[in-house]
């Protein structure tokens, strides 16, 4: 094929031109970008599991109908578990860690398998996000508390968005690749190379039915990007699809900026920092983005728990430090990213 480089050949290359690379973080991206296939073949035919498995036990080739994110989780799983490279799970859909390749496995994976699942009764865009740290050295029973580690110690991130087509965005700290199926060929195929998202954008994206549960500061931040302004290219216009994959990757291509902040209904906010808002904003900033939850850089946020929430603040770098103007301004003091 002329022209056209799958995920797998991206990979290889891109592995080959570090000489001392053992391929295990490569081998560990081509298992999920093959769980990732298997999963968009189970997402395109969504609508069809109850016509074809009668009342959700058993479909026509005599398989167990599973709810989607079960199915995701799974398959997930048992891809990062095929080549013993992954010493450890940790999943939303799993309340505990989940434990693989103990002795061999060098990397430790967050992740969540279906993100945006309210979205898949009604036909709207779902993801999956990952995220991969090394385990840490010399210690053979890892625990838990070892998988506590800040988002600036990610060696790859990434996401999957099971949208219009099905898409894979990457990063291992150096820029960002998009793939996007061709369900023809079976194969992820480069679409995006060194991915940059737009210094300023002008769409904001959050839950506005929450507006009276947020602090000043973001009310008044709203009310700006609503404001008529010809310079600024205000008003701007408003998207939300529920799914923080596909708002940060519509974020990623576009512009502007995705919130999910503290309130008073959620008072650390209701994204999972370890395997939605770490890797998306490793994402984020490595296209030339910002992520914060308000008060720092995401990915300087130690954990104290696997499955902790954050606010969490994401896109083009203008956007966010207009933020960070409001918020100082209503006496919330921001550390500018250090990066
Ligand atoms: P999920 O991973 O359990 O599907 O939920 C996470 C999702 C995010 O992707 C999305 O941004 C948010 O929850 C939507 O929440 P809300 O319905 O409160 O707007
Ligand atoms: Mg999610």
């Amino acid at each position: 094929m002329v022209g056209l480089t799958t995920l797998e050949e991206y990979i290889i290359r891109a592995q080959n031109k570090f000489p001392g690379a053992t391929g295990e973080l490569s081998q560990l991206l081509r298992d999920i970008g093959l769980a990732a296939k298997i999963i968009s073949r189970e997402v395109n035919k969504a609508g069809l599991t109850n016509i074809l498995g009668a009342e959700g036990s058993e479909n026509v080739h005599g398989e167990s109908v599973k709810k989607l994110d079960l199915f995701a989780n799974e398959q997930l799983i048992y891809a990062l578990n095929r080549s013993n490279i992954t010493c450890m799970v940790i999943s939303e859909e799993n309340e505990g860690v989940v434990r693989l390749s103990l002795d061999a496995g060098k990397y430790i994976v967050y992740m969540d398998p279906l993100d945006g699942s309210s979205n898949i009764d009604v036909n709207v865009s779902i993801g999956s996000i990952f995220s991969v740290y090394m385990r840490p050295e010399g210690i053979i029973n890892i625990s838990e508390q070892d998988a506590l580690q800040p988002g600036v110690k990610q060696v790859a991130a990434g996401y999957v968005l099971y949208g219009s087509s099905t898409v894979l965005a990457y990063t291992t700290g150096l820029g960002v690749r998009i793939f996007t199926l061709d369900p023809s060929l079976g194969e992820f195929i480069l679409s995006h190379e060194n991915v940059q998202i737009p210094e300023y954008g002008n769409v904001y994206s959050t839950d506005e039915g929450s507006y009276n549960f947020w602090d000043p500061a973001l009310k008044k931040y709203v009310k700006y990007c609503q404001k008529a302004d010809e310079d600024t290219n205000r008003p701007y216009k408003a998207r939300y699809v529920g799914c923080m994959a596909a708002d940060v990757h519509r974020t990623l291509i576009q512009g502007g900026i995705f919130m999910y902040p503290d309130s008073s209904r959620y008072p650390n906010g209701k994204l999972r920092l370890m395997y939605e808002c770490n890797p998306l904003s490793f994402i984020i900033e490595q296209a030339g983005g910002m992520a914060i939850d308000g008060e720092r850089r995401i990915m300087e946020i130690q954990p104290k728990s696997i499955h902790e929430c954050t606010p969490v603040y994401i896109g083009s770098k203008k956007n966010v430090e207009k933020l960070i103007e409001f918020f100082e301004k209503e006496g919330r003091h921001v550390a500018v990213p250090s990066l």
